[in-house]
């Protein structure tokens, strides 16, 4: 699974009561996967640990059926414990090397990073993927501590680049269907190119989940298309 994951819209989750407005979460992310998100992200920040495997496993059940990969944000044991495709860490998470023993090279790993050292870092580590960001600003995490614009991301593609690592690259942070465009266009390296986006609210925080997802997409891949 890990060579072929269509990454062009990321689903990251949210299940605080204000995103999700009464809605049950699984039903919020089975409308996204329909309208065309190809990886999920469970991230969740308040609920126990037997809460979040709960969770997990209905969403990996889902998951599964549309076979994307379900992966789990900073629990490398609710991953195990599910058995789903892997983990997303950021940079005061578990260290890559030590999630890498633990969940086995057929794991996906994808790590958080704002800088051109956390890039190489995570890319010597054997990282599967990298969320970089913050691009913009965003209300859904209040506490990032780099926000590095379209520019900063392009810095590390180039970077990245250079070392011929075969990395893939999703950016995070504020983007939307008014701005993924613009966002993609100024983040490109002349030698790589990001692999899609990861959203939140966007596509969690709608009332029409499937038609948002479907709509980044397409904005996606017509951009992929023009270069
Ligand atoms: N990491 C950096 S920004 C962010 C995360 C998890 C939240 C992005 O949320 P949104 O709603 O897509 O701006
Ligand atoms: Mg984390």
């Amino acid at each position: 699974m890990k060579g072929n994951i269509d990454y062009s819209v990321y689903l990251v989750t949210d299940s605080t009561p204000a995103i999700l407005k009464g809605r049950d979460l699984v039903d919020v992310v089975e409308a996204a996967v329909r309208g065309g998100v190809g990886c999920v992200q469970l991230r969740d920040k308040t609920s126990d640990t037997a809460e979040l495997i709960s969770t997990a496993r209905r969403l990996h059940e889902v998951t599964q059926r549309y076979h994307i990969p379900l992966l789990i944000n900073d629990r490398v044991d609710v991953a195990l414990a599910v058995r789903c495709e892997g983990v997303h860490i950021g940079q005061d998470d578990m260290e890559l090397p030590v999630a890498r023993q633990l969940l086995g090279p057929d794991a996906i790993i994808g790590v958080t990073v704002s800088t051109v050292e956390e890039a190489l870092r995570a890319c010597e580590g054997g990282a599967d993927y990298l969320g970089i960001g913050t691009v913009y600003a965003t209300a859904t995490k209040t506490n990032t501590k780099n926000i590095i614009g379209a520019a900063g991301v392009q810095k590390i593609l180039g970077t990245i680049a250079h070392t011929g690592a075969s990395v893939r690259t999703v950016c995070i942070g504020g983007i939307n269907e008014s701005n993924v465009q613009r966002i993609l266009h100024q983040s490109s390296s002349p030698l790589k190119a990001l692999d899609g986006v990861a959203v939140v609210s966007a596509v969690v925080g709608v009332p029409d989940p499937e038609a948002a997802a479907g709509n980044l997409l397409s904005l996606v891949k017509t951009h992929a298309d023009f270069y």
